[in-house]
């Protein structure tokens, strides 16, 4: 009896592999961004610093920090076409982790979809860190088809603003460019380094209130397929 039931099992067993053979893992993508931050100051992990994306196609629209009423999500300006503000993909380094979410809804309050952590996020140096790379695989943002371009914006935030009745003004933030409302649009075809001055957008410390949230430099490294 005893051997029957081994036997039996032995075949629901086959049957199992026959049915469900071992799946190799999936490979890991090989399209990423490797975006490296720098800060005047030691990273403070209670601040909120977004790497915030664009893919419309527009280099006229990019991403925007919110400034002013109204809040946006409480940092940035999903969309406004006044203002040519536009954030799709957002990746949140908060609390010394980070996640990438997709904003499913461009009206208030901007329903987001949480795509996961990146590959992979460092902080440099290990002790006091003031510099966050983080890489981020481009098939998770664009499983199906990349984008000939994206535009990105580092926006900064000492504190996510959501009372819509608040009045003040936004005081310890820092994006691209002297007032924050530039960003940089970075084509995804091939393997390619872009650094903070090489374009039209010059980023630098000193237009920050606070250290900690003023972004000195930045390199943001595509690369395709290797
Ligand atoms: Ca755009
Ligand atoms: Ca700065």
């Amino acid at each position: 009896m005893a051997q029957r039931f081994w036997l039996l099992a032995l075949l629901v067993g086959m049957a199992g592999c026959a049915k469900f053979p071992e799946q190799p893992p999936a490979p890991v993508s090989r399209d990423r961004l490797v975006i490296t931050l720098t800060y005047a100051a030691p990273i403070n992990p209670a601040f909120f610093y977004y790497i915030a994306v664009d893919d419309d196609g527009d280099p006229l629209t990019g991403p925007l920090p919110a400034l002013t009423r109204p809040w946006g999500n409480g940092w940035g300006v999903p969309l406004d076409e006044r203002l040519g503000s536009r954030i799709h993909f957002f990746v949140e380094i908060n609390r010394q982790s980070a996640q990438v979410f997709r904003i499913e809804v461009f009206e208030p309050p901007f329903t987001v979809r949480l795509l996961g952590p990146p590959l992979d996020l460092a902080f440099i140096p290990q002790n006091q860190p003031n510099q966050i790379r983080v890489t981020i695989d481009l098939r998770q943002l664009f499983p199906d088809q990349l984008p000939e371009r994206v535009e990105l914006n580092f926006i900064s935030v000492d504190e996510l603003k959501t009372d819509p009745y608040d009045n003040t003004p936004r005081t310890g933030f820092d994006a691209l460019g002297l007032t924050g409302n530039e960003f940089i649009s970075i084509p995804l075809h091939s393997t390619q380094t872009f650094r903070n001055g090489q374009g039209a957008v010059s980023e630098g410390s000193g237009d920050s209130r606070v250290d900690a949230l003023d972004l000195a430099d930045w390199e943001v490294r595509v690369v395709r397929g290797e």
